[in-house]
């Protein structure tokens, strides 16, 4: 029998077990089955993540030049891609997203998130400002952009590879070291990135990972460690909450990408049928684990009932089953405890009174798939505004929709909630579009599109989904720290 495949921590360059012996099971979504055991770091292993990252600061990491260091962030990118099948199939078994989408999404982001970053640095300047001075000799100003030190990077589940790089890419290429937490249910592509980083001569200590939870575990150790000089997280408001606790102790920086309950604004004048394709992904894609998927929809009352039967076909040519196969287009939830959570609104919604238009249940999978998370993408309508249902993140394939009369009644509806993370709008009316998105509280707003990305532009949440912005330069506010330096002639 071929032995269980271990997960281990991955500390000053080497895949290290954790000293307490402690494990926990890394399960298939799909069929429940365990893939592998993960070695969870314990408070010993977390310090000594953290120390080999501030003495990799010192070394030859922290000597390098931007052109070397960039040089060695591009051997990453290339080493993802020359790993390409290991990394699709890993983030599939770790997340059941289908095969498809981590070969077109996840793994090449993962890659393309070390590229953009080695780009932005080297070919960015900073400020230069001449001064008078009162004895007429004069004196200049110029700016230094210094890597904040050792970055704490706490993942989520839903895109592990995408969004762990798309804060490691910019962090290391700014120069600092990261010491990163994964979410306790995708540990794998984080510790193969590992021995990427080796391949590729990045030296130890530069990219660390440590397993485990958070509360008193992994990810509480490395939030609390004094060691750490600034925290990036992506994940839930409420995690985000406790992480702010713990950065408080020594001021130390955060960069929060959080939940969301974005709506979409669908105007009769859209082009009909690619706003259909457009919203069955921003819907359903992932499964409904992405944070830019779309909860909420407000559709202009002529086409409402076209809507709904629209997209309820759209439901029903989805093609659930096994992840490996490329026809797949739906795949089980992250595991049995989250289809838990989604299925307590799936029962909330019905007792609440709401017309299900489709979907609401546990499917039949038959075999070995019904010991899966899988879950019945679902449309509602009927619900007041105040409806939990309407206001909470479900974070599953489903959506509640509600007709509007006018731009500004979408507008209040749309607005009215504690998040703004993003929203999508479908008008051929551009200047209308134009007047919707400046009016939205959110932080990303597509225009017929949905999660249409350039890495180069901002990325982050206003209100409760985040704190800051990243993404092209604006990723440089948070992993460097300016300095100006004022030369008097
Ligand atoms: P989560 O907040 O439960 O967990 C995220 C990470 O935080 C995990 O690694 C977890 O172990 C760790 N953690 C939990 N409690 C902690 C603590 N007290 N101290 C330190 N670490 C702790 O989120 P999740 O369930 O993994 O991900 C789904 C959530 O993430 C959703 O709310 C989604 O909207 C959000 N998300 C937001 C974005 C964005 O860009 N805004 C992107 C992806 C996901
Ligand atoms: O595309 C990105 O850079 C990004 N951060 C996406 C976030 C998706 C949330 O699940």
């Amino acid at each position: 029998m071929a032995a269980e495949k271990r997960i281990l921590n991955f500390i000053d360059g080497v895949h290290t077990p954790g000293e307490s012996g402690k494990t926990f099971d890394n399960i298939y979504p799909a069929d429940g089955t365990r893939t592998s055991v993960v070695h969870e770091a314990g408070a010993r292993e977390v310090d000594s993540a953290v120390q080999a990252a501030r003495r990799a600061l010192k070394g030859p990491w922290g000597r390098m030049s931007v052109e070397e260091r960039s040089q060695l962030l591009y051997k990453v990118a290339d080493g993802i891609m020359a790993r390409f099948d290991e990394f699709v199939a890993a983030e599939v078994r770790d997340t059941g997203k289908p095969v498809t989408l981590a070969s077109h999404l996840d793994i090449p982001r993962g890659s393309a998130n070390f590229k953009i970053f080695a780009d932005i640095v080297r070919s960015h300047g900073n400020e230069f400002f001449e001064m008078a001075t009162p004895d007429g000799t004069g004196a200049f100003n110029y700016a230094l952009r210094r890597p904040r030190g050792v970055i704490g990077v706490i993942c989520p589940w839903n895109l592990p590879l995408l969004l762990m790089t798309w804060k490691v890419g910019p962090a290391l290429a700014c120069g600092n070291t990261v010491v990163v937490k994964p979410s306790e249910e995708t540990p794998t592509t984080a510790t193969l990135l590992g021995e990427v980083m080796n391949a590729a001569g990045v030296p130890p200590g530069v990219y660390n990972v440590v397993h485990g939870f958070g509360p008193d575990s992994a990810g509480e150790f490395l939030t609390r460690h004094p060691g750490v000089d600034a925290i990036t997280f992506t994940g839930e408001t409420a995690t985000g909450q406790e992480i702010m606790k713990a950065a408080a102790v020594g001021v130390r920086g955060v960069s929060f990408e959080l939940g969301g309950k974005n709506p979409a604004l669908i105007f009769a004048d859209c082009d009909f049928d690619k706003m259909i394709e457009g919203m069955t992904r921003a819907v359903f894609a992932n499964c409904g684990q992405v944070c830019l998927n779309t909860e909420r929809v407000y559709v202009e009352r002529p086409i409402y009932e076209r809507f709904l039967e629209a997209m309820k076909a759209a439901v029903e040519r989805q093609k659930r089953g096994d992840p490996f196969d490329k026809t797949t287009t739906q795949g089980p939830l992250v595991s049995v405890g989250h289809r838990q959570k989604v299925l307590s609104y799936y029962e909330m919604a019905k007792a609440e009174g709401a017309r299900v238009v489709v979907g609401g249940g546990v499917p039949k999978m038959g075999g070995a798939l019904d010991a899966g998370a899988w879950i019945e993408p679902t449309i509602w309508t009927g619900l007041p505004e105040s409806s939990r249902i309407v206001r909470e993140e479900i974070f599953g394939p489903c959506c509640h929709v509600q007709p509007f009369d006018t731009e500004a009644q979408a507008l209040e509806m749309a607005n009215d909630s504690p998040y703004g993370l993003c929203t999508t709008i479908w008008s051929q009316d551009i200047s209308r579009a134009n007047r919707v998105a400046r009016a939205m509280e959110v932080g990303i707003t597509w225009v017929n599109c949905w999660f249409l990305r350039d890495l180069r532009t901002p990325f982050g949440g206003s209100k409760r989904s985040g704190i800051g912005r990243e993404g092209g330069v604006h990723s440089l506010e948070f992993y460097t720290e300016l300095m100006n330096v004022c030369v008097k002639l």
